[in-house]
């Protein structure tokens, strides 16, 4: 059963290969109308389908509503695996290049016979873009740009996107009785921003069987390598995966091995080898043969050390912590309380401040902190003084309510191009809390940016720092900024700092918390959600979180609420 989201992302990849194809527009953006309308969907999609009801949402008529439906029961649409097969491969790569959208890269494919990147660099290199209708010298320097950017990023995807195929195929893979183990391994189990490629390990008698079944899965669109302990495959979004099937003895080492990270797993068999033992894939073996072990924790004891997890695995000081017990308690799902950095349907969410509230009660938080963004971000429906007041006084209406739960009253509040905040200081007294984000003018120089973040930063009714860099993972890199000294002020001030859990941006980056952490910073997990669904984002700030050692008193959110709202208070300066 797939979740409504991930339908909606469907519809929309529906909608791009029929654009890609040249369809008719009007059919392409029905798919996208569509696509937006389930994501905004109200309720259960489950009820509406039972209900039948999905013909009453604008935009959606009795076909739609049919494939609709077909997604949800069966996780999947002929006509989208059909398409995915038919559309050339080298297209979809096209639409990798930041800033190409579907016209753009057919008409690349129709007029210059483009492909592939390579041939879309030299087709920018020999000018031939630029001469093509409708694109011209500014519009192949961007190209060019995207295409640099792919390089230095390779062909990665998103933790999000790399977790819901591993989901899918292990899901599969698990109905198979022969099956007695199986996990996804590699960076996705150390939970990195970015995934490479997908490694899948499985332990069984019947390797074969399980193999055949892993290359005949509907996901696959190419099969590299079909062997008895190792298979390879290409899925649908152009991610390799490799399936390998050992032994269920041998299963925790390859388990280790697999998991990476490569760092890590040279640095732990120079260990083993200072007791005078061999560690790889298949085992740990000494004079007096291979150790048993039920679990990884077995092998990292047999090493005198105590359990790694996997996000800490990246040889950056985890063994020796390991050997002298001091490895941090990990912050964890369960030690969360609320989170503070949320959108509604008063700026640019889609959802109501109930609705919200509501979901996070489903989560079993005690608070919900809403930070809706500032006037002068017009494009997001930015509040005005007068809004804000109106809102506030429906989070206290609002709040009346419940007896075990309160909506918190933040802003999003933008810092203007000189560091001054976009909301005057009384309006500003009138919130529990602040964020400060920004969200305009990135074309400054290092200095600049640094002096004006750090001006923000200082004034005193600042609470926290959100999306401190403005990266999107695979798209474009933080603007210019001396984070050092944005976290010195950080601690200097009790600023608190956001770990944003957009799949997409998942910062600050985990090697930077490590440094807050270590300067006294507390760092903040937060979804930036626009929807009820998108809450569930904080899990990929908890990655980042758990990436960076942070335990749970480093995380503003494993406060009770009236730890909170005293620590709201208390500013000193
Ligand atoms: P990725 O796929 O680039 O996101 O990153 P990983 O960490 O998943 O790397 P991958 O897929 O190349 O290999 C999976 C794991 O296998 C890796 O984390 C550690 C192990 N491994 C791969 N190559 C080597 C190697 O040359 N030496 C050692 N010790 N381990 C390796
Ligand atoms: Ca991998
Ligand atoms: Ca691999
Ligand atoms: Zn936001």
């Amino acid at each position: 059963m797939l979740d409504k989201m991930r339908i909606a992302a469907i519809l929309d990849e529906i909608g791009t290969f029929l654009e890609l194809k040249g369809e008719n527009p009007f059919r392409c953006q029905a798919y996208h109308n569509a696509a937006r309308a389930i994501a905004q969907l109200e309720g259960d999609l489950g009820e509406w389908i039972k209900q039948n009801r999905l013909t009453e949402i604008p935009g959606i008529g009795k076909d739609l509503a049919q494939k609709i439906e077909t997604l949800y029961k069966t996780g999947r649409l002929e006509q989208y695996e059909e398409l995915r097969r038919e559309i050339p491969a080298g297209l979809l790569e096209l639409l990798r290049v930041p800033g190409l959208g579907p016209k753009k890269a057919k008409a690349l494919y129709d007029n210059l016979s483009i492909d592939s990147l390579s041939k879309l660099r030299q087709a920018c290199q020999e000018g031939r873009v630029a001469k093509l209708r409708g694109f011209g010298e500014k519009t192949q320097q961007k190209i060019l740009e995207g295409l640099a950017f792919l390089d230095k990023t390779g062909k990665r995807v998103l933790l999000a996107e790399a977790e819901y195929l591993a989901d899918r195929i292990c899901g599969e893979l698990r109905k198979l009785k022969e099956i007695i183990r199986i996990q996804a391994c590699g960076s996705l189990r150390r939970r990195k921003e970015t995934v490479g490629d997908l490694d899948i390990l499985v332990s069984s008698h019947h390797p074969k069987i399980v193999m055949d079944k892993f290359v005949s899965l509907p996901e696959v669109i190419q099969v590299t390598a079909h062997g008895e302990t190792k298979s390879s495959v290409v899925l649908e979004n152009g991610l390799n995966c490799d399936l390998r099937v050992v032994s269920d003895e041998q299963f925790p080492f390859a388990l280790h091995y697999f998991t990476g990270s490569k760092e890590h797993n040279i640095a732990m068999r120079a260990r083993a080898q200072q007791f005078g033992l061999k560690l790889n894939e298949y085992g740990l073996e000494g004079e007096r043969g291979t150790l048993h072990a039920k679990d990884e924790a077995d092998i990292f004891h047999a090493l005198k050390l105590d359990y790694i997890p996997p996000e800490l695995r990246e040889n950056t000081g985890e063994i020796e912590a390991a050997a002298e017990h001091r490895l941090p308690k990990l912050v964890e799902w369960k030690h969360l309380r609320g989170t503070f950095h949320c959108h509604t349907d008063w700026s640019d969410g889609r959802n109501s401040l109930e609705e919200m509230a509501e979901a996070a009660r489903q989560l079993g938080w005690q608070y919900l902190g809403i930070a809706d963004h500032s006037q002068s971000l017009g494009v997001a429906r930015g509040l005005d003084p007068n809004r804000v007041r109106q809102q506030l006084a429906e989070i206290d209406r609002l709040n009346k309510k419940w007896k075990d739960f309160r909506i918190l009253k933040g802003t999003e509040c933008d810092v203007l191009p000189d560091g001054r905040l976009d909301y005057p200081d009384e309006l500003l007294e009138q919130f529990d809390y602040v964020v400060i984000s920004v969200h305009s003018h990135f074309n400054m120089s290092k200095e600049e940016m640094t002096r004006r973040i750090v001006r923000a930063m200082q004034h005193p009714k600042v609470t926290m720092l959100g999306h401190a860099t403005g990266r999107l993972l695979l798209r474009r890199d933080g603007y210019p900024l001396d984070l050092d000294q944005v976290l010195k002020v950080a601690a200097e001030n009790k600023v608190m700092i956001e770990i944003n859990g957009q799949p997409d941006r998942m910062e600050l980056d985990w090697i930077h918390v490590k440094h807050a952490k270590s300067l006294g910073v507390t760092l903040v997990l937060n979804p930036d959600a626009h929807s009820t669904a998108e809450l569930r984002y904080v899990r990929y700030a908890l990655d980042v979180a758990r990436r960076g050692w942070l335990e749970k008193t480093n995380v503003l959110n494993s406060r009770t609420l009236p730890q909170v709202l005293q620590l709201f208070k208390r500013r000193p300066k």
